[in-house]
């Protein structure tokens, strides 16, 4: 299959890099980062004074995971991290954005783990003296099993002991990150977790996620707060993975859809950030699953962004269900990933531009993951990951035509720097501009890193 528009006697694989000449990638201010997360790299689940967390657990019960995989391994970055930063550096990238691993930092008792908190020291201090801008998320969905077992984030306490963690990290690490994150993505960690069960912990009950979601916005309202007072100088976000949802018909009943599916994926969590407030239509969706909300809860969930982290990755087609709801409608001979989601630029830009002129308040953005899986194989020494290529060609077009319309994007890291554990995946599934040989740890950046070091190289050179 073609994935590009290519000139005669030219080929996607060897063309280099080269965005239009107007387009906002030649800014030398906007970054161009690399992202990783703790469970998905570092392995070493047990050392150090590490305690199991919930990611552990679940890829332990059988058949939660494909082929049984775990993260007990996974990158073994945990070991092998500096020549992780020395592959940030060999490609060019700006800026690394990287979680932290709460069940690595504190112990039962709330008490920090020295060992964990040097590691991340180290980790952070070579970061800086490369040079490179330190994106940091407080969590990445690896909760720590003993919170869990008191009932994860269907209990109010968890809030309470996320901003002890937060208060610790911001004290520790100030001077250190350049941004902070304090969710990834809380609709996988909501609805993923709580209610459909694919992911850790597992449970499924829509009402359950809808008051998880509860906990973890307010929980990243409360660490906002903590993380302004211990470090004032870095900004401080959320990350949202966003969804396009567009109908299979022009019927009002698919448009109607179209929108639901929008508004549970995007709308259930930018709403109570931007606006301060659910939105009534989920309610729609979800008869009678309104959460538990105590007086100035609202308020602490909307206070303000310095950006808004987005996280993209396909497009959905979908129809009414006949009832409330919706599902999903697969178009038949489009472009797909080895995950089988749909490629999609247009609905990053679509969805940059719809959010633009939503919230009057959208505060700058960083496209904080894009990305794609394939079956990428290393032969003679290289990984030619050509589909991977033309994605990222497609998508940070996409992300200039949004600029050009008005929106304030500041910066893209793709997803991933490495191959690495794709959660119910396993090890499948390969996101990384650098292949990881799980047998060997051996790492061999593909082509499309190789394109991105190109560009950025030839970025910093231009006048
Ligand atoms: O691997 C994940 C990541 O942890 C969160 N965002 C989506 C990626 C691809 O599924």
């Amino acid at each position: 299959m073609a994935y590009d528009a290519v000139a005669p006697g030219s080929s996607p694989q060897t063309d280099p890099f080269t965005p239009s000449a107007d387009s906002v990638l030649w800014r030398k201010d906007f970054l161009l980062g690399a992202a990783t997360a703790s469970y998905q790299i570092e392995g070493a689940v047990d050392e150090d004074g590490r305690l199991p967390s919930i990611w552990d657990t679940f890829s332990a019960t059988p058949g939660k995971v494909l082929a049984g995989d775990t993260g007990a391994v996974a990158c073994d970055h945990y070991h092998r991290w500096e020549g992780d930063l020395d592959l940030l550096t060999r490609l060019n990238f700006e800026a690394y954005r990287l979680s932290i691993a709460w069940p690595r930092v504190m112990d039962e008792a709330g008490r920090p783990n020295q060992k964990g908190l040097d590691f991340y020291k180290r980790l952070l201090g070579r970061l800086k003296d490369k040079g490179l801008q330190t994106f940091v998320t407080l969590y990445h969905w690896d909760l720590p099993q003993h919170l869990e077992d008191r009932g994860g984030w269907l209990n109010r306490e968890t809030v309470y002991r996320f901003a002890d963690y937060a208060d610790l990290m911001s004290r520790q690490l100030a001077g250190h990150v350049d941004a902070w994150t304090t969710l990834n993505e809380p609709w996988c960690s909501a609805f993923l977790g709580y209610g459909n069960g694919h992911h850790a912990p597992g449970l499924a009950n829509v009402r359950y996620a809808t008051q998880a979601m509860h906990h973890l916005l307010l929980a990243h309202g409360q660490a906002t707060q903590v993380l302004r007072t211990n470090d004032p100088a870095s900004i401080k976000g959320i990350v949202a993975n966003v969804g396009r949802g567009t109908p299979a018909s022009s019927s009002e009943a698919d448009r109607r859809a179209a929108h639901l599916f929008e508004v549970q994926h995007n709308a259930w969590i930018l709403d109570p950030l931007l606006k301060g407030e659910y939105p009534a239509d989920l309610w729609a969706l979800w008869p009678g699953a309104e959460p538990l909300v105590l007086a100035g809860d609202m308020q602490t969930i909307a206070a303000p962004l310095d950006f808004l982290g987005i996280n993209y990755y396909f497009r959905t087609n979908v129809k009414s269900d006949g009832a409330h709801g919706f599902v999903d409608v697969p178009l038949p001979d489009v472009e797909r990933t080895q995950m089988g989601w749909e490629v999609n630029p247009d609905g990053l830009r679509d969805l940059l531009t719809g959010f633009h002129g939503t919230f009057a308040n959208l505060p700058p953005i960083y496209i904080t993951e894009n990305g794609m899986a394939s079956d990428d194989q290393v032969r003679d020494g290289r990984v030619d990951d050509t589909q991977r290529i033309s994605f990222l060609k497609r998508h940070l077009a996409a992300v200039d035509q949004a600029v050009k319309q008005g929106v304030d994007v500041r910066g893209y890291f793709v997803w991933s720097l490495l191959d690495n554990f794709e959660w119910a995946f396993g090890y499948e599934r390969r996101f990384g501009v650098v292949h990881v040989d799980y047998g060997t740890q051996q790492r061999t950046v593909k082509r499309s890193g190789e394109l991105i070091a190109q560009f950025i190289d030839a970025r910093s050179k231009r006048d």
